[in-house]
């Protein structure tokens, strides 16, 4: 099933539940190599949402900007390599939702704990806008907010569960987009976290 939220958006519910227990170890063990941690944005305040990469390329952000860099700026290390399984199931999701040929180069992972939250942000700093966006929530339950072009445009609310898949291109690829402060319901694959990987071509 698949569930279009804009011209260039769907849901696809329950997409990766076949898969999450195995997505969840690899989230472990990519964690292991590449722990998650709290960035400073450019104007010094911390994310409550802690993150890690994997992938060829990872997101970073401190005081002198955001970027993605191939290595770890906390080990010098290379990221983790994503999981052909990542990979696959990222493939499959853009399919699924009319994108034929997704082969992303980097997943950041995003792991919330009860509070934490993503103010209403445009993603830009790939190279690439006509590549969708794949995103995988695992754990508890979110509010995701889908806004406009702008800033100010009215966003509308989607709730996303376990297993959820969402992937955004065409029209839709810029658009601002956040989520609300997590309440803490826990999961009984997750406990009080909720984890969103999302997958992109980023170089
Ligand atoms: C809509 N993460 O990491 S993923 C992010 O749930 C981010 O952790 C959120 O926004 C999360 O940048 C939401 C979904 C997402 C990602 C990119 C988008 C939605 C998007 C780009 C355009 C429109
Ligand atoms: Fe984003």
């Amino acid at each position: 099933a698949r569930e279009a939220i804009g011209p260039g958006a769907f849901v696809l519910p329950g997409f990766a539940l076949p898969f999450a227990d195995e997505l969840l170890s690899a989230v472990k063990a990519i964690s292991q190599d590449a722990p998650f941690r709290h960035l400073v944005t450019p104007g010094g305040f911390t994310m409550s949402v802690a993150l890690t990469n994997c992938g060829a390329l990872g997101w970073t952000s401190d005081r002198r900007g955001y970027r993605y860099s191939p290595t770890d700026p906390d080990t010098g290390k290379p990221w983790p390599a994503m999981p052909t399984s990542f990979a696959r199931l990222a493939r499959e999701a853009a399919s699924a939702a009319g994108f034929d040929g997704f082969a992303p180069d980097a997943c950041l992972v995003n792991r919330y704990a009860p509070g934490a939250r993503l103010s209403l942000h445009q993603d830009k700093d790939e190279h690439d806008y006509g590549a969708p966006i794949v995103s995988v929530s695992l754990g508890m339950p979110a509010v995701f907010l889908f806004g406009g072009h702008e800033r100010g445009d009215k966003a509308v609310r989607i709730p996303l569960q376990h297993g959820d898949v969402v992937v955004w291109g065409g029209e839709d690829r810029l658009r601002y987009h956040g989520v609300l402060p997590l309440k803490d319901q826990p999961h009984p694959a997750l406990g009080s976290l909720r984890i969103n990987l999302t997958f992109r071509k980023a170089g």
